[in-house]
């Protein structure tokens, strides 16, 4: 079972490097650690489950953060509009996306980073990732508002990005040009 034991913090160089792509089919040993990575989040938003091993929950996870340098990554969470987002993908590529940005008005945490980071991060308001399932299957996802957030913050780790990297370091709530927040109405 992987726990906050497994994660790596920054600092770590893995969290920086550009991770390989998973050659397809996955071997059976991905697809067990790409299981556990979901299975981590599941656990992480279970109030006992979190309160017993010491987990911080998550909505998403990457290789990376447990120290694995391959394109992978888990996200499970409710979007604001109910749609349910519970999955594990093998290289996720976004293969379009809006000129309109979004963020959210919250800034965004990282389980690698055990510190505030605040500000905006800017990102693509509407995506479209395209990846293969646990189940081998080809998936084409059009994502727009928290899921594209989630999914582009995930994403960013397997190109050795942070979320802080995206924010204005002179002016970090400045609103970014051509973005409305995804969780308020405006
Ligand atoms: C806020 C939090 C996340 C994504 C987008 C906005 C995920 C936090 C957990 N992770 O560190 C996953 O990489
Ligand atoms: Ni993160």
């Amino acid at each position: 079972m992987i726990t906050m034991d497994d994660i790596v913090r920054e600092g770590h160089p893995v969290l920086r490097q550009v991770a390989d792509e998973v050659s397809l089919p996955p071997s059976e040993e991905e697809k067990h650690t790409l299981t556990e990575m979901l299975q981590y989040l599941i656990n992480s938003q279970d109030e006992e489950m979190a309160e017993k091993y010491n987990l911080r929950p998550g909505v998403g996870l990457a290789a990376p953060q447990i120290g694995l340098s391959k394109r992978m990554i888990a996200v499970h969470f409710t979007d604001f509009d109910e749609q349910e987002y519970s999955m594990g993908l093998f290289n996720p590529k976004i293969m379009s996306h809006s000129v309109e940005k979004t963020y959210l008005s919250t800034g965004e945490g990282c389980l690698s980073v055990d510190r505030d980071v605040p500000g905006y991060v800017p990102r693509y308001a509407r995506i479209t990732v395209k990846g293969t399932d646990l189940n081998g299957n080809e998936v084409k996802l059009r994502l727009k508002g928290y899921a594209a957030i989630v999914f582009q913050h995930e994403i960013d780790h397997l190109n050795g990005i942070m979320f802080y990297d995206h924010i204005n370091k002179e002016d970090p709530f400045n609103v970014p040009e051509n973005a409305k927040p995804a969780d308020r109405e405006e």
